[in-house]
């Protein structure tokens, strides 16, 4: 993580130099009325499906897909929000994979990077995001709260990641959506338990997201079982030759 974030301020300072906030606020997309992942997750199966191409902890999931065809076919099979990496060097993403795809579909995209500055919550607002990840292992405590502030001011929604019970106190009121991370990003080692009795310890109310290492729809029963509202998955779909296919089950 500690890697990510300091190539993560290299690329920022490199972009800040490309493109003002001025210019990024330029983007069409400014104009346009987001769509609610909270409400989205509410009324729908809860799925948000993500486009990932590889990751530190895997290598290359799939490479032979479009974010295009994976994604409306996402939103075909009634996911309630889409997850896009936007993290070229570790995970293969790119802006490009959301702009690809916004004009076509009607569901809640979320920036998935590692958001360490303001700037990234312009980049997301200029991309056509609808909701940004803030992860609290790469932040204080005040930057959320600042950030999440930020989100809402250009019209974006926020959802916190944590993976231990220390990191609750990321937490504030006025964040939309809580994800538990099931893998532990310092050694990758999924355990859903540990998420389950995380959860327990969520202020009433809040909306929470399972996140990460959910491989079966045994998984997903037992964390609909115990009362998660959203279901975060890449790599069950996207190992796959055609991603969403596996829907299907
Ligand atoms: C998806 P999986 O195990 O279904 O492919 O996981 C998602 O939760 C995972 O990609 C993720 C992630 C992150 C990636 C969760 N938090 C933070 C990058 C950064």
């Amino acid at each position: 993580l500690d890697k990510i974030t300091e190539r993560k301020k290299e690329e920022i300072t490199f972009s800040k130099s490309k493109i003002s906030i001025e210019n990024l606020k330029k983007s069409a997309f400014f104009e346009r009325e987001n769509f609610s992942l909270k409400e989205s997750i509410k009324n729908k199966n809860g799925i948000i499906a993500e486009f990932k191409r590889q990751s530190p902890s895997k290598g290359i999931i799939n490479d032979k897909v479009s974010s295009l065809e994976v994604v409306s076919a996402y939103e075909k099979y009634g996911a309630s929000g889409i997850s896009i990496l936007t993290d070229k060097d570790f995970f293969g993403g790119s802006f490009q994979d959301i702009l690809n795809v916004r004009n076509y579909i009607n569901i809640p995209i979320l920036r998935k990077d590692f958001i360490i500055d303001e700037y990234q919550l312009y980049e997301a607002k200029s991309i056509g995001a609808d909701v940004v990840l803030l992860i609290a292992a790469c932040l204080s405590p005040s930057q959320v709260q600042e950030f999440t502030e930020f989100s809402h001011e250009l019209g974006l929604e926020v959802l916190l990641e944590i993976h231990t019970e220390d990191e609750l106190k990321h937490f504030n009121q006025k964040i939309d959506l809580v994800g538990i991370n099931n893998r532990n990003l310092k050694d990758f080692k999924v355990d859903l338990q540990h998420s389950v009795n995380l959860k327990n310890l969520l202020p009433k109310g809040v909306l929470s997201v399972a996140e990460s290492g959910i491989y079966s729809i045994e998984d997903f029963n037992y964390l609909k079982e115990k009362e998660f509202d959203g279901f975060l998955m890449g790599e069950y779909f996207m190992k796959n030759e055609n991603p969403a296919k596996a829907f299907e089950e």
